[in-house]
């Protein structure tokens, strides 16, 4: 049984970046949606892939029966998905990264300045809905949906950014730069750090 995860955080503190009334719709409809459509999914064929851990059931996609997979694929990615963008947020967020993660930064794209640059750019550009991610290596993936880049066997992004709609519409209507730009002021660093570092 996969389980909703708690928020270390109320729906209000991100304001006013995020707003209360999107963090709980974000979290408490369109989230808690995936995590019960995939336990259904899951228990409909089988209990072993129901224990299976998330990441590693996202990994074994062609092993989910067909009749459930594109089941298992949307809803099991949204779960993963926003459970890591949850914690990718804090109140206390924004500034910038210290440490080896500054300095991998900095290598890779120049400078700090730059690498947002270039992340920004990437996540304005997702046609429709998706997520843009960062990963281990600190290469920047986009994907589709609810599709993440451990389906493609890659490994476990550092931090994501949902910009789907449903992340943004009731605060920045249309205009999802607003939304990217405000984004970056709730960013934890400190848990990508820790995850770039682990
Ligand atoms: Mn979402």
């Amino acid at each position: 049984m996969h389980t909703l995860p708690t928020l270390s955080y109320q729906y209000d503190a991100l304001e006013p970046h995020i707003s209360r009334e999107i963090m709980r719709l974000h979290h408490a409809e369109h989230h808690n949606a995936y995590v019960s459509k995939l336990n259904d999914a899951l228990e409909s064929v089988s209990p072993q892939l129901a224990s299976l851990p998330l990441e590693q059931l996202l990994g074994r996609l062609d092993e989910v029966p067909e009749v459930v997979r594109l089941a298992v694929r949307n809803n099991g990615g949204g779960h993963y998905n926003h459970s890591l963008f949850w914690q990718v947020l804090s109140p206390q967020g924004g500034g910038a990264p210290s440490g080896q993660l500054q300095a991998g930064l900095e290598k890779r794209y120049g400078s700090f300045a730059a690498f947002k640059q270039e992340f920004t750019k990437e996540a304005a550009s997702v046609f429709g809905s998706g997520w843009v991610w960062l990963q281990p290596d600190l290469s920047i993936i986009k994907s589709s949906n609810q599709d993440n880049p451990i389906m493609n066997g890659e490994a476990e992004p550092l931090m994501g950014l949902d910009v789907w709609e449903h992340a943004y519409y009731l605060d920045y209507k249309n205009v999802r730069p607003d939304y990217i730009s405000a984004w970056w002021h709730v960013v934890d660093w400190q848990f990508i750090q820790d995850r770039y570092v682990r």
